[in-house]
């Protein structure tokens, strides 16, 4: 492991999964390992119930590959490049799985990454789990859904989400995922962090309960209370309002510069 510190500032993580109160298990997964500064949440998705295979498949494959394989800390576009490969090989990884047993046949997971480098954050995305950051009290959603519902809004036939779903819409139709075909598409930038950066990595059973604003709030709270507590009221809110999914995060607050 590195002896380096892996970023300019002082990190801190937390993470939460959670069943929710409507289904019977739990298919997301999630993993935040510091020592690598990887954040990785899933959301499987279909086949019998080979839902939490796929989803744990993406988070171990993606953070064993990361631990083998030093990412390129002080070139941004270089790490960007790896961990679009790494996605590319759990893609792989469940896909061909899915091929070998009937029981996963038909499996697949959402999948999004942060790998946080000397000043700047790498997040990539497939599917419909999100990646927001928190900057002086405001909420960017940094990815966007590979999801039917967004694909009709951004060709323009809906204004709003919430048109979209008045006129039936699902919103549980992915346009990507992970393990559906041999080649995925992937989405993927490089986000420079500045000190109190709060990132959120989420599945839809957090963004589908909880209204952005709320989200926003609790977030901006970090900076009284702790990430801990901010990560245990998303969920909790979330499944007061319904708990409809499974409910997962993973939460990064970019800290105070390091001394040199
Ligand atoms: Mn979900």
């Amino acid at each position: 492991m590195a002896n380096r510190p892996l970023s300019a500032f002082s990190l801190t993580y937390a993470a939460r999964t959670d069943t929710g109160r409507v289904r019977a298990r739990n298919e997301d997964a999630v993993l935040i390992d510091p020592d690598w500064g990887v954040l990785v949440v899933a959301d499987g998705v279909g086949g019998a119930h080979a839902g939490d295979v796929a989803s744990n498949l993406a988070t171990q494959t993606i953070a064993e590959r990361m631990r083998v394989q030093a990412l390129p800390r002080h070139d941004a576009e270089q790490t960007r490049l790896v961990i679009e490969d790494t996605i590319e090989e759990a893609n792989i990884t469940i896909w061909q799985q899915s091929k070998e047993s009937e029981s996963k046949s038909g499996m697949g997971t959402t999948v999004v990454v942060g790998a946080i480098g000397w000043e700047w954050l790498v997040v990539a995305h497939v599917g419909d789990s999100r990646i927001y950051r928190l900057r002086n009290g405001q909420l960017e959603q940094l990815s966007r859904d590979h999801s039917f519902i967004q694909e009709v809004i951004d060709q323009g036939f809906f204004a709003t989400r919430e048109d979209a779903k008045r006129y039936g819409i699902g919103e549980n139709i992915l346009t990507r995922a992970l393990g559906s075909s041999a080649a995925v598409k992937i989405a993927s930038a490089v986000v420079e962090c500045v000190a109190g950066d709060v990132f959120l990595f989420c599945t839809d059973g957090l963004t589908g309960m909880v209204p952005d604003d709320w989200m926003r709030q609790i977030l901006t709270s970090v900076e009284v209370n702790s990430l801990d507590a901010a990560a245990d009221a998303l969920l909790r809110i979330a499944n007061e309002r319904g708990g409809n999914d499974n409910i997962t995060l993973a939460l990064l607050q970019i800290g105070e510069r390091n001394q040199a």
